[in-house]
């Protein structure tokens, strides 16, 4: 065994893999389950898909499920998704299916890498790019060990035709982008308007009725649709995570055409 060949396994193909996406059809920051089912969707029809993700881990908010119950409760709309994943539902009361967080964060995860998209963990989104057609036309990359050590350490860009903020509940892309453009995001104020209380009815509704472009070349999936225009959240039911996931796609993917 060579430790030095291992090292550059390691390196070398992973510095290829990191360069070849910094020019892409679609970034994704973050990798909880809306931007891993947009993931999924956008690299089964053949687009450059790369996925950022902050953490170790992927999964976002479902690995606890409810309140560190590892189940998740999804609506009939959204069962097709998870069957389509490969992962087993329980019928508890008519309309409403129970699956394992546990098993449905791996099967997303590995579901969306087997499509095509690549998925880089340990990475911060911490900036936007916008050109002169006054658009978002990439993303700023850091290490989020960097951030984690307070460390006066420059990012890097990349490219992108697409950039979908499934950031969560901070909205963290869209905030960006209202604060360095001044408020001209396509809400009724021009900013991230902030999610309002836990009301799991309208909170599903609003945010699939919304899914689309808050920017040029910037689309919301997943809970930061609800932060960006001021929907409620909706707790532990994840149906909207994954069909906002694969709607988010399905723009995209119109808008690329
Ligand atoms: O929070 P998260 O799971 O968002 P989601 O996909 O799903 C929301 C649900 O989990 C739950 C809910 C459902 O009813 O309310 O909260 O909309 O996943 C967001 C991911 O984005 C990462 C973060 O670590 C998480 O894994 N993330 C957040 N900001 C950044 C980021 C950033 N600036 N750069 C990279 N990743």
């Amino acid at each position: 065994m060579d430790d030095v060949i291992i090292s550059k396994a390691i390196t070398q193909s992973f510095t290829d893999e990191f360069m070849n996406y910094l020019d892409v059809d679609v970034a994704i920051a973050g990798a909880g389950p809306s931007g891993l089912t947009a993931g999924y969707y956008l690299a089964r029809k053949g687009i450059k898909t790369v996925i950022y993700e902050r953490k170790l881990s992927i999964g976002g908010g479902m690995w606890g499920g409810g309140m560190m119950f590892n189940r998740i409760v999804v609506q009939d709309e959204a069962r097709p998704i998870l069957d389509e994943m490969g992962v087993a539902t329980v019928e508890y009361e008519p309309g409403y299916y129970v699956a394992d967080a546990v098993a449905t964060v791996s099967a997303l995860g590995y579901q969306c890498i087997k499509a095509g998209a690549r998925i880089f963990n340990l990475v911060s989104v911490e900036d936007v790019m916008i050109r002169e057609d006054d658009r978002v036309a990439g993303l700023v990359l850091n290490w989020s060990a960097v951030g984690m050590a307070n460390l006066h350490v420059d990012p890097l860009s990349m490219k992108s035709r697409f950039v979908i903020d499934a950031t969560g509940h901070d909205a963290e892309v869209c905030r960006i982008v209202a604060r360095k453009i001044g408020a001209r995001l396509n809400t009724s104020t021009g900013e991230v308007v902030g999610e309002k209380p836990m009301w799991a009815e309208h909170g599903e509704r609003d945010l699939v009725a919304k899914v689309g472009e808050v920017y040029p070349g910037l689309l919301a999936s997943g809970m930061a649709v609800n932060a960006v225009y001021g929907y409620p959240r909706m707790g532990p039911i994840f149906g909207g995570m994954l069909i906002s996931g694969k709607q988010v796609a399905e723009l995209t993917a119109e808008l690329l055409k």
